[in-house]
């Protein structure tokens, strides 16, 4: 708040922070299941602004001007939400097409072959040149600060900067960033560097996306690196490419009343499922998606009770999935398959009254995920390669009776922040499995050690230290401009 007094800040993202539904009792306000969201929000009701993002409820309600604007969150009104609405064909080639068929799969490196249409290349196009418009639009000085979040938007910074040359623009790449080999099969790969090199600061979670970012505009453009600096000059202009890990927002002792004990939650849980007390869970929490590593989790648990009876009718492992750009064929195809490895896994190891899978293909409110993660002795984190995770945060966050153990994979960024949880390789089924068995056997002492230590650095780290520093850097860079502009 301090950095950036005075000054408009404005968010740009494809996912609204909230969707706006028609229920039958009036309006009903749903939170989307997003890692982007889970960060920024906070940071946005703590600077005021607007946020930009596509409409995904029903259109025409609660519109509060003749620029769908909605003051958000429900009835604390913190900040204004500007909602833009694609037409079927935009959000097909937009957001479904290029971004999560050509983007996502591109800079995950998951072994799905990312699809380029010229088609949904140009719909990507328009769309960034739409929200660019908006935020032309929105700005009521000449130099906003403008956050704009994630692969949605690549040319939208270069396209802000022709319209508005002395704003701040902070992007930040939620998702990984490939070597310059991988990103280089993108057939506008130049197009997508030139525009992302209209930003101020360009951010990714972890030090190895920027080199390879760094990397890739080497290859493919004609660019000043200064790598000292980690900054990359292109047409005159400036961008500073740094690491900022992103992370929650803590809970605090206001919220943190209002959980149940570990011990009612753990025993509510249990009771859901028809266990006892001395059921061991295991729980996984993603949205449905093939880069999360859920088939590989599944077969872990497989080989867990294959390698260790024991567990068998005393251990299951409860997966919560988000189901997610379910309009995609490669989404379908997967969580069939993960529905129906779960169905053999069930048939293999299960008996009356006990399942070692759970299923659960839905939505989940942050309460209902909170008691979860308070009822397991184990977090499941396998990601084939993901930007950050904040699942494992969540978890972390979750346990303030400093129990638990957390798996996380080798792949996620935070992997290089949390080195206390057992870290695995998601591809070696063996070593997962054996990592579960690890963990139902911890001592409680070590889980304690292991919990205070995630504890106080996800706490210290949290998503204000990653705003507040992109925000200052922002901040810095704005005081040299107007120094400059003296001279
Ligand atoms: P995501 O790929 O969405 O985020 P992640 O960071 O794990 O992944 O965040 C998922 C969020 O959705 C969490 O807050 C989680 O609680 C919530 N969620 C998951 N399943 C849910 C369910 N069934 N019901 C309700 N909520 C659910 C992208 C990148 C990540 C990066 C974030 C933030 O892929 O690497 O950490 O952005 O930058």
């Amino acid at each position: 708040r301090t950095t950036l007094r005075g000054d408009q800040v404005i968010v740009v993202s494809n996912r609204e922070p909230y969707i706006h539904e028609k229920g039958p009792d009036g309006v009903i306000v749903k939170r989307p299941a997003s890692g982007l969201v889970t960060a920024v929000e906070p940071v946005m009701r703590a600077c005021s602004g607007t946020w930009i993002a596509h409409g995904s409820g029903s259109a025409d309600h609660d519109v509060v001007d003749s620029n769908d604007r909605v003051m958000v969150p429900p009835g604390h009104d913190e900040y204004v939400l500007r909602r833009l609405w694609l037409t079927p064909e935009e959000e097909q080639g937009f957001y479904y097409g290029f971004s999560n068929e050509g983007l996502w799969p591109l800079c995950h490196v998951a072994h799905v072959r990312p699809v380029f249409r010229e088609a949904d290349w140009n719909r990507y196009r328009e769309v960034n040149q739409r929200f660019a418009d908006a935020v032309v639009a929105e700005a009521v000085v000449e130099d906003p600060v403008v956050l704009v979040q994630d692969y949605h938007f690549a040319l939208l910074p270069a396209m802000i900067r022709k319209k508005l040359p002395r704003a701040t623009i902070l992007t930040f790449w939620h998702i990984p960033w490939p070597n310059p080999e991988s990103f280089g099969i993108c057939p506008w790969r130049r197009e997508i560097l030139e525009g992302m090199l209209g930003s101020t600061i360009l951010g990714f979670h972890t030090r190895f996306h920027c080199k390879n970012f760094i990397e890739t505009v080497d290859r493919y453009l004609e660019a000043r690196i200064e790598h000292e600096h980690s900054t990359i000059s292109f047409h005159d202009d400036d961008t500073l490419v740094e690491s900022y890990p992103i992370s929650i927002e803590w809970p605090s002792d206001r919220e943190v009343a209002t959980w149940a004990p570990v011990d009612v939650c753990r025993r509510n849980v249990r009771e859901r499922f028809g266990y006892g007390p001395d059921h061991y869970i295991a729980v996984g929490v993603d949205r449905f998606d093939y880069t999360k590593g859920i088939l590989e989790r599944l077969h872990a648990v497989e080989r867990l009770l294959e390698k260790h009876p024991k567990w068998v009718g005393r251990f299951s492992f409860i997966q919560v999935a988000a189901p997610s750009r379910s309009s995609l064929e490669e989404y379908r195809s997967f969580q069939d398959r993960i529905q129906q490895v779960t169905e053999r896994i069930n048939k293999r190891f299960g008996s009356e009254g006990y399942l070692p899978v759970h299923l659960l293909a839905e939505h989940h409110e942050h309460a209902a995920l909170i008691e979860l993660y308070r009822a397991a002795e184990i977090c499941v984190v396998t990601s084939l390669h993901d930007g950050m995770n904040l699942v494992c945060k969540e978890f972390v966050a979750a346990r303030d009776d400093e129990l638990g153990v957390l798996i996380l994979s080798r792949f996620a960024g935070a992997a290089r922040e949390m080195p206390e949880a057992l870290i695995v390789n998601p591809y070696h089924v063996e070593e997962c499995a054996d990592a579960l068995e690890q963990g139902l056997a911890m001592p409680a002492a070590e889980q304690r050690e292991r919990m205070a230590s995630l504890r106080a650095s996800v706490r210290e780290f949290n998503v204000y230290r990653w705003a507040g520093r992109m925000l200052a850097d922002g901040g810095r860079s704005r005081l040299r401009d107007r120094i400059q502009a003296r001279l």
